[in-house]
């Protein structure tokens, strides 16, 4: 199978009639100008749901007649998105229709990919709606048609300058908004223009990496934190480099896990909200923090006053914007994280810190992740370390939103960039299943694993007929709580127990539903040897969905409060507020 995914064209505008006068062309060639087309495998090059102008286009340029997946366009953004991302280049999807469904938005935000959004079909006769106005929010970038009758040419200036922009800098969504009569005209091309291409990032300067240097070499506490950038410039392997040069423990956001492997002894796993107490106590300790890629995410530094009120901060990111906006830094620079790191590394001294690697390390044995039912398959963290336990480091690993996906944040032994899709940010129910099938066409030779929870799985539920077309390498993990597992968690934490649609009442059999789809199926409950059962249904070829019941007052812990500081987190053994030992 071809792995180049590239391109996504997206249409649902109707029935296949009248189609003779419709024409792509030229769109589609500035695209094709851009490494976005259809190769010899359609199948494998570009999603699309056929409508009127794709199935025209197809049957134009193709001669074929075509009609697959994915299913839905509310939140098939995530379906679409990630094949281009695990390659960390653009794709093109028309999000017309999407934009307009229920949690597109969120779809949009919260997924950093390096998407072109290309939106279209905005018929003269009809009510415009707004689409630039819409989204002006949610995208990068978004180019409003400067006069209200565009011609095709037009399409040669601006898509190459938004294929730039979604190269350059920080990743995120454009926009472009195509009318359909531009669509829709042929025109001359004399000169086709040339693709637009990723402005070279801003380079530190020498004097700030020098300072950068002297800070680090001069900390007695350092920590350094670690966010999704570092795995978006491909900086991981450098960041581990130094922190093992300077002996840094390091802590990486939602988005950032498994740039330094979980099980590294530098590693002090996920920070914020949901971190192992002495990650977030180790925090508090630290004189300087090395931020790299990271934002300052409220679930990441809790109550911000409180957050590492000892500590220096060196703060890098490649989006200016970022620097200073919740945190003022001792430095800032406004570089791409691999090449500051790639330039400071022979800056900094090697250092070996014994006694602040001693301090962590007390802190570790002393306020540990407790992980009850790490043994036992009916507990979320038994079951997710024998899901790991049953893969090797090649399989990628998505979650949706919920308890589920924060289990596997803290459990998952995540050891290497790109291996982790998750919806951070305005996270998202339902992105779980069409990310994975997404990564799973990209890289069809990895076995994905898709963790869900038993309300977001019902998000995208149709996206199960095309992983079945599609005969994608996916498993489903359904950790069935009964519940809308967070909420009720918070509920009962925060709420007096005052628990209010938060648990279904009728819950549907998700085995039966996955089979109805075409779908392989176990349910670990029946199962007489659930973990024989859990390992060869991990092992079949192919999509299936695995169910395994959980506890509905199974609780994700530690927990921050909203709204308090990192060190007031709630823990486990307790299960009441704790102060800083600090
Ligand atoms: C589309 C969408 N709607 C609502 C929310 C708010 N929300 C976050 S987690 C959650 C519950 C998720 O339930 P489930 O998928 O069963 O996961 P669990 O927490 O039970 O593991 C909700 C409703 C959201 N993030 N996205
Ligand atoms: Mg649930």
């Amino acid at each position: 199978m071809k792995q180049d995914i590239k391109a996504v064209l997206w249409d649902m505008d109707g029935t296949l009639a009248d189609s003779e006068a419709l024409h792509l062309s030229t769109l589609v060639a500035v695209l094709n100008q851009h490494g976005i087309e259809a190769g010899d495998d359609l199948h494998a090059s570009i999603f699309g749901k056929t409508g009127r102008e794709v199935h025209t286009y197809c049957c134009e340029r193709f001669g074929i007649d075509f009609d697959y997946g994915p299913w839905s366009m509310a939140r098939a953004r995530h379906f679409l998105s990630e094949a281009p991302n695990m390659q960390a280049r653009p794709g093109a999807l028309d999000v017309y229709h999407a934009v307009r469904a229920t949690g597109t938005r969120q779809a949009i935000v919260s997924n950093s990919s390096r998407m072109l959004l290309e939106a279209g079909l905005r018929a003269l006769d009809l009510q415009d709606p707004q689409l630039i106005s819409i989204s002006a929010n949610d995208v990068r970038f978004g180019k409003p048609d400067p006069e209200p009758y565009q011609r095709a040419a037009w399409l040669l200036r601006v898509i190459p300058e938004a294929f730039a922009i979604a190269a350059s800098g920080r990743p995120g969504p454009v926009l472009i908004d195509v009318p359909k009569d531009v669509q829709n005209e042929r025109v001359d091309v004399a000169k086709w223009p040339e693709p637009g291409t990723a402005a070279p990032p801003a380079r530190a300067p020498d004097d700030a990496l020098e300072r950068a240097a002297a800070l680090v070499d001069a900390a007695k506490r350092p920590i350094l934190y670690l966010g999704g950038g570092i795995v978006h410039s491909g900086a991981a392997p450098v960041a581990v480099a130094l922190a093992e040069r300077s002996s840094l423990p390091t802590v990486m956001t939602l988005m950032g896990l498994g740039a330094l492997p979980a099980d590294h002894a530098l590693s002090l796993g996920m920070l914020g909200m949901h971190a192992a107490p002495y990650t977030n106590l180790a925090l508090d300790e630290c004189d300087l923090l090395i931020a790299v890629g990271a934002r300052f995410d409220d679930r990441a530094t809790g109550k911000l006053a409180a957050f590492c009120p000892r500590a220096a901060v060196i703060h890098v990111d490649v989006d200016a914007a970022e620097l200073g906006k919740l945190r003022t830094p001792e430095l800032a620079i406004a570089a791409d994280a691999r090449d500051v790191l790639e330039r400071l590394l022979p800056r900094v001294r090697a250092r070996c810190r014994p006694a602040w690697l001693a301090r962590v390390g007390e802190l570790k044995r002393a306020h540990p992740l407790e992980m009850p039912g790490a043994d036992s398959l009916r507990a979320p963290y038994g079951l997710i370390r024998a899901v790991a336990a049953a893969l090797d480091d090649d399989a990628i690993v998505t979650t949706d939103v919920g308890q589920h996906q924060m289990w596997v944040a803290q459990a998952f032994p995540l050891r290497r960039p790109r291996a982790w899709i998750t919806s951070g940010g305005l996270g998202t129910m339902g992105f779980g299943l069409p990310a994975a099938i997404g990564a799973a066409l990209a890289e069809p030779e990895r076995t994905v694993v898709c963790f869900s929870g038993d309300g977001s799985i019902l998000m995208n539920l149709q996206e199960l007929a095309t992983a079945a077309e599609e005969g994608v390498n996916v498993k489903i993990v359904l950790m069935n709580n009964r519940s809308l597992g967070l909420v009720y968690q918070q509920q009962t934490l925060f709420y007096g127990r005052r628990t209010f649609a938060s648990e279904y009442r009728k819950m549907p059999d998700f085995v039966a539903l996955a089979r109805a789809f075409h779908l392989d199926a176990v349910d670990l409950d029946r199962a007489r040897e659930p973990a024989r059962t859990l390992r060869a249904a991990l092992r079949q070829p192919g999509p299936g969905l695995i169910h395994a019941s959980i506890d509905t007052a199974e609780q994700v812990l530690p927990m921050v409060p909203p709204g308090a500081a990192n060190t007031a987190m709630i823990v486990r053994e307790r299960n009441a507020a704790r102060e800083s030992s600090a």
